[in-house]
């Protein structure tokens, strides 16, 4: 009787310590991300115009967070967000070209150092300045080729890996797309906007134009309806739908390649990309902008072992950063050094009441259209700040196209003050980069790097004192 106790015991003993064991496991993450996605552009959400069956997979197993921003609508910059975890101004890559300083640790060399993680990399990476192979082993390459060609190497090389790891050590593996990207080609010097020959051919395909096609910074254009206009976006609307339909194949290829993988049970899939398109919403194409069609992203993160539920997050603003978080969160790793605005997704993910969520969210974007601006978000309102005075104020719920400007109403007067103090408060979180710490090698653009950080300073300065 006694020795059956004792083994009783030392079943339970056995027991709670693989139970233990299991919890402290870290998964396996595959971060796969994508460039220049609109965030409606996934027939799962409901666009009839475009058909995304290997996205809509994850949207169906995972969570989907439908409010979700870039930490900047541009390339590098978001990336280096990512991979850092730092805001634009506090990373110091603040536009395309500007180089990544050396000292700061990303989430490759991060989790390997932290979480004994193996750390492998696919695709395009496009954080200029930081060599991907110190904290990446690649599998393979990104050269100059198009994302039709390069997309299909990238998603291969993952299905490889996925079919030959056989280590003991939990892997992170980043996977990195082009496409849609590529419509930049068509829409640009290489064609106009999508002025293409057999355009006239396929007129009965085309989808129609956003409703706020004819809407320009919160009022509508006073010119007369340029036909010629509309037929080039409609036509760049259909093609920009067509590669994002190439791509959905290789990420399709990349996800059925996990989930009939050993791996499957124990893996964390996070989908993003790093900016939003034109995409004919607000008569335009392209990046940079704060407006939803540039600034918002998708974001869909499938936990372990899957939910199959199919869940949609509306109630939670959330920017790039809190990617990089969440990854650490996963991951079972520190937060990267010096992250201040970043908070993890996972409580959510997990169905778990989240008091201290963001009020709001901050994006920066010092290129392009109409110059250097922030953007403000929080769950009904945003407000776009232009370092040159101009303020645009848009009521998210209410005016989802942003086709009205409250700038100059009660609503968006008062709007604007509370912003103008949000935007205050995350100036107390943030330290911004000082370019002249830069050691003289690390970059090769300094003076340009110098004058961008000018404006940042000049600006926040004001913000600080005069707001
Ligand atoms: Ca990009």
């Amino acid at each position: 009787m006694k020795i059956k106790k004792i083994l009783l015991f030392a079943i339970c003993i056995l027991f709670v310590t693989a139970v233990f064991a299991q919890s402290e496991e870290r998964p396996n993450i595959i971060f796969i991300h994508v460039d220049q996605m609109h965030w409606q552009a996934v027939s799962a959400y409901g666009n009839k115009y475009v058909k995304t069956p290997g996205i809509d997979k994850m949207v169906k197993d995972g969570y989907s967070f439908r409010t979700h921003y870039s930490a900047n609508p541009v390339c590098s910059p978001a990336r280096a967000s990512w991979f850092t975890g730092r805001v634009t101004s506090e990373h110091g890559l603040a536009i395309n070209g500007h180089r990544l300083p050396s000292d700061l640790p990303d989430l490759g060399s991060w989790l390997k150092d932290n979480g004994d993680y193996v750390t492998a990399a696919a695709g395009k990476w496009h954080v200029t300045g930081r060599d991907q192979s110190d904290g990446f082993k690649l599998i393979s390459t990104y050269g100059e080729s198009k994302g039709e060609l390069f997309d299909a190497q990238t998603a291969r090389a993952c299905v490889g890996f996925l079919e030959n790891y056989a280590g003991d050590k939990p892997f992170f593996l980043t996977a990195g797309f082009v496409n849609p990207h590529d419509c930049c080609y068509t829409s640009g010097a290489q064609g106009g906007e999508a002025k293409f020959e057999f355009a006239n051919q396929i007129k009965r395909d085309l989808p129609p134009l956003p409703e706020n096609f004819w809407s320009y910074k919160g009022k509508s254009r006073n010119e007369k309806a340029n036909k010629e206009k509309e037929d080039y976006f409609k036509f760049y609307i259909y093609m920009y739908y067509k590669y994002m339909e190439m791509v959905d194949a290789e990420v399709g290829r990349l996800y059925d390649a996990l989930m009939s993988s050993k791996f499957k049970d124990n893996t964390m899939v996070i989908f993003s990309s790093d900016h939003g398109d034109g995409l004919g919403f607000h008569g335009w194409s392209s990046k940079s902008k704060m407006e939803d069609e540039a600034w918002r992203v998708p974001l869909i993160i499938v936990p372990p072992g899957k939910m199959q539920n199919e869940s949609e997050d509306w109630d939670h603003p959330s920017i790039g950063v809190d990617l990089t978080a969440t990854i650490c969160d996963y991951a079972k790793v520190p937060l990267l050094p010096k992250m201040t605005i970043g908070k993890s997704l996972k409580p959510i993910v997990e169905g778990q009441e989240v008091d201290d969520w963001h009020t709001y969210i901050v994006g920066e974007s010092w290129q392009g259209n109409g110059g250097a601006k922030v953007g403000i978000r929080d769950k009904q309102y945003k407000s776009i700040i232009y370092v040159s005075g101009k303020v645009l104020v848009y009521d998210m719920i209410n005016d989802p196209l942003e086709t009205k400007d409250l700038a100059n109403y009660k609503t968006g007067e008062k709007v604007l003050k509370r912003h103008k103090k949000y935007l205050k408060d995350y100036l107390d979180k943030i330290t911004i980069y000082t370019p002249s710490e830069e050691k003289s090698n690390s970059t090769k653009k300094p003076k340009k790097t110098k004058k961008v950080f000018k404006t940042i300073n000049e600006f926040y300065n004001q913000v600080k004192t005069e707001w």
